[in-house]
C-alpha cells in the first residue's frame, strides 16, 4: 500500500495538540525570536530527549518546550505548520486542542492564543479549504477551579471554541472532578470530550461519558479492558481517537502489533486514527496510518477508519456530506 493511498483518503483529524506539533526546529527559532532560552543545547540535544518512559516523562519535556510560545504570531506560525503539513496529508477537517492554562502561566493570555490560532486556521481554509476548530482543553492536574475560571474567561467567545476537553496526567485525576465545569460548558453550547483510558482504568471512560457527558473518547484503548465498557462503547455510539504512534512512545502498548485497535474495531467500536502530538511521537496522521498498515491493516480498514473521522467529527452536515 503506498503512502500515496493512505494521503488521498479524506480524513479528519480530531486528536491534535496543536503544542505537540512544535518541531525543534520551530521551538529554537520562536525563543530566539522571543529572546528565551531552552534548556537543550540545540535541536539535536532535544532530539534526543524524545526517549519517554511514560505519560509524565513525555509531559514534563512537552510543557518545557511550550515555554517558547508567547505572541500571537507565535500561535499563528506553529498552526500553519500544521496545517500545510496536513494538507499534503489529505487531512480535510481538523480539529485542535490547545492547553490555555499552561499558556497563561507563561503570561499569554488566552485570548492571544485563540487569536493566533483562529487566523491560521482561517488562512488553512483559504489556501488549503481546510475546516476545522479549536478544543479547549482543561489540564486535569491543576485545581478544579483553575479550569472553571478559565471557562468563564472565554465564556463570551464560545462561538469561537467547538468545545472542551480534557487532557494531561490523568492517573488520580478522574473525570468526575470535573462534572460542574463539563456541564457548563454544555449550558454554552460547547461539544465535549475527554481523554480517557490512555494511562488510567476503563472505568474512567464510563465516568467521561456519564457524569461529563462526552461525546468522544480521547484514546480509551483501555476500554478493552472490559467487556462492559466494550459493549456501552458500542452500543452508544461513542468514537474514539485512537493514537497509535503516541501509545507506543508513551508505553502504553507495548508494541504496534499489540495494539487494542485491532480488539476495538473488530468489536465494532467506531475507532479514528490521529497523531497527539506528531512532533514528539514519530508521526504525523499519515505516518499513524501507515505504521498500521505496516501491521496488516488492509487499505479497505484504514478507509473505513477515515471515513470514521469524518462521521465523529464536530463539523456541519453538510462538510460530512461533502467530505464522505
Ligand atoms: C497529551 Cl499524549 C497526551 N495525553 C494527555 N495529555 C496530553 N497533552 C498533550 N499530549
Ligand atoms: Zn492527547
Amino acid at each position: 500500500m503506498t503512502l500515496d493511498a493512505l494521503r488521498a483518503l479524506p480524513k479528519a483529524e480530531l486528536h491534535l495538540h496543536i503544542e505537540g506539533s512544535l518541531e525543534p526546529e520551530l521551538a529554537f527559532s520562536l525563543a530566539a525570536r522571543n529572546g528565551l532560552e531552552l534548556p537543550f543545547a540545540d535541536v539535536d540535544e532535544l532530539r534526543e530527549r524524545y526517549e519517554f518512559a511514560d505519560l509524565q516523562s513525555f509531559l514534563d519535556l512537552y510543557y518545557a518546550c511550550m515555554t517558547v510560545l508567547r505572541t500571537e504570531a507565535d500561535f499563528r506560525d506553529l498552526a500553519l505548520n500544521y496545517l500545510e503539513r496536513a494538507h499534503r496529508d489529505g487531512i480535510r477537517h481538523v480539529e485542535m486542542f490547545f492547553d490555555p492554562q499552561v499558556h497563561a502561566a507563561n503570561g499569554v493570555p488566552v485570548d492571544v492564543v485563540m487569536d493566533g490560532l483562529l487566523s491560521a486556521l482561517e488562512a488553512g481554509l483559504t489556501r488549503f479549504g481546510i475546516t476545522g476548530g479549536l478544543i479547549l482543553c482543561f489540564v486535569r492536574d491543576l485545581p478544579v477551579a483553575s479550569a472553571a475560571a478559565t471557562l468563564e474567561s472565554v465564556a463570551h467567545r464560545t462561538g469561537d471554541l467547538l468545545g472542551v476537553g480534557l487532557d494531561s496526567a490523568e492517573v488520580g485525576y478522574p473525570p468526575s472532578l470535573f462534572e460542574a465545569v463539563f456541564a457548563r460548558a454544555g449550558e454554552l453550547g460547547l461539544h465535549r470530550v475527554a481523554h480517557a483510558g490512555e494511562e488510567g482504568p476503563a472505568e474512567y471512560i464510563v465516568e467521561s461519558c456519564e457524569r461529563l457527558n462526552v461525546e468522544r473518547i480521547d484514546h480509551g484503548i483501555r476500554a478493552v479492558e472490559s467487556q462492559a465498557v466494550m459493549d456501552m462503547l458500542v452500543r452508544d455510539r461513542i468514537p474514539l481517537t485512537v493514537c497509535p504512534l503516541s501509545n507506543v512512545r508513551l508505553r502504553a502498548v507495548e508494541h504496534l502489533g499489540a495494539h487494542p485497535l485491532r480488539q476495538l474495531f473488530d468489536a465494532g467500536v467506531i475507532v479514528t486514527i490521529n497523531s497527539d502530538d506528531p512532533a514528539y511521537f514519530g508521526g504525523y496522521v499519515v505516518d499513524n496510518y501507515s505504521a498500521l498498515a505496516g501491521v496488516d491493516y488492509t487499505l479497505r480498514e484504514l478507509a473505513t477508519m477515515a471515513r470514521n473521522s469524518i462521521a465523529a467529527s464536530f463539523a456541519s452536515e453538510a462538510r460530512k456530506t461533502e467530505l464522505q
